[in-house]
């Protein structure tokens, strides 16, 4: 209970066992007048205090608006204005969703893919198909945000969400400079500039320390492989292509202009790569199928001395926040002195 300056005195006085009577009344008084300077001071800090405590917890709660209106241009070269941060925002791909959730977003994300599958939360919150989302599920939950990747579906399906005044913010990440930019992006459209710095800092911390253990590592010729059939790699446009190049390898298809180039098994032989890289499903196991497949190559270096890797593709193949785990992960597969392989082993 906090009492007013006044009582204090009073009630100080009173509680004063051993006082005399005659001069009591006088040091009474005195006392009085000290302890009412003291209420009159602890009042006074109390409200101080009151009103720093106040300050402070306004300066922590979540700003309902930009300090200023912002304009963010996206990778389509759209701009797009906010005066207050988003508060329903949509995710349309794995990567965007785990940015959204490194930054501390849990609450105002309102929608995901049916890929999103990290963090955990992520599974909590309704889905709206994959690459090509479902309107009607989109508008029924009223997003003031959908953030997503560039391709042919997403475009046309963005095009359909102007129509009800939805803002849209596309990335199409083609470095890992990019996917740090879109981190810091995202922040400051949430109003999240300094998690967002924090959690770029970190990771580019990550990514030179990985940096400094691959610098004089040989540097072996590598195949990756997003998809088999047709065979799909990663070319100069892609952020894998850095990826790879940060891990301390070389990719054989690192000089094709396409970001995702469709290699032919000709380009591959004449590369020969020491080392394939399948980009799966972290549980999944190499099927006998696959091995095969493989080793029908067998004038292949990687094929010939078994290095055939598979890495998990939730990691390597999303253009988010989870890439410099990725980029560890290949690291320690391709120079063991990095550090010992975890749980991917080699196929054959
Ligand atoms: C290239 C490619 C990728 C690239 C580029 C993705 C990107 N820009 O972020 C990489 C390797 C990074 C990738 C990742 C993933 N992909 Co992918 N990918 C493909 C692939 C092999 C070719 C697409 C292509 O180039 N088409 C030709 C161009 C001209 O068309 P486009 O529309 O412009 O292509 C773009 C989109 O397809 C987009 N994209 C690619 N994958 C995905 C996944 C999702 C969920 C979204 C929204 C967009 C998207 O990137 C392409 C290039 O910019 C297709 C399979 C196939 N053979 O078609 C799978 C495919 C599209 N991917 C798929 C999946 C599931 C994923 C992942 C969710 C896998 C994972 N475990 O994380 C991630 C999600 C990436 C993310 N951003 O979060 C599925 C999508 C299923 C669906 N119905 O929605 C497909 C069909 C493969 C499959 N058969 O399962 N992918």
């Amino acid at each position: 209970m906090i009492h007013k300056p006044e009582d204090l005195p009073e009630r100080a006085a009173c509680s004063s066992p051993n006082e005399e009577s005659g001069s009591a009344h006088l040091r009474v008084k005195k006392q009085g007048a000290i302890l009412k300077g003291i209420g009159i001071s602890l009042w006074g800090f109390l409200m101080r205090s009151k009103f720093i405590i106040i300050a402070f917890l306004f300066l922590l709660a979540p700003s309902p608006v930009h300090a200023v209106p912002i304009t963010v241009t996206d990778d389509l070269g759209h701009s797009v204005r906010f005066t207050t941060p988003p508060q329903r925002i949509i995710s349309l791909a794995p990567s965007l969703t785990e940015m959204l959730f490194s930054l501390g977003l849990d609450d105002r994300i309102v929608g995901v893919t049916d890929y999103c599958n990290y963090p955990p939360a992520a599974m909590t919150k309704p889905k709206v198909g994959g690459m090509n989302p479902n309107l009607e599920k989109v508008l029924s939950l009223h997003p003031d945000l959908i953030v997503a990747v560039a391709g042919i579906y997403q475009n046309q399906s963005l095009a359909r969400f102007e129509q009800f005044h939805i803002p849209s913010f596309t990335v199409d990440p083609s470095s890992i400079e990019k996917i740090f930019e879109t981190i810091l992006v995202l922040g400051k459209i949430a109003g999240a500039d300094e998690t967002a710095a924090e959690k770029v800092k970190q990771l580019r911390g990550r990514l030179e320390s990985v940096r400094q253990k691959t610098l004089s590592v040989p540097r072996p010729r590598l195949l990756y492989v997003v998809d088999k059939d047709p065979l799909i790699s990663v070319g100069k446009g892609s952020y894998i292509d850095d990826l790879i190049r940060e891990a301390g390898s070389v990719n054989i298809t690192g000089e094709l202009a396409k970001a995702y180039p469709i290699v032919s098994m000709e380009y591959v032989i004449h590369q020969d790569p020491e080392v394939i890289i399948l980009a799966m499903d972290a549980d999944q196991i190499v099927s006998d199928q696959e091995k095969q497949y493989w080793s029908r190559w067998s004038s292949l270096s990687a094929v010939r001395n078994g290095k055939i890797y598979k890495v998990s593709r939730d990691l390597l193949n999303r253009p988010g926040p989870r890439i410099i785990d990725g980029i560890e992960e290949l690291a320690r597969l391709l120079h063991p002195a990095v550090g010992p392989p975890q749980a991917d082993e080699p196929v054959r």
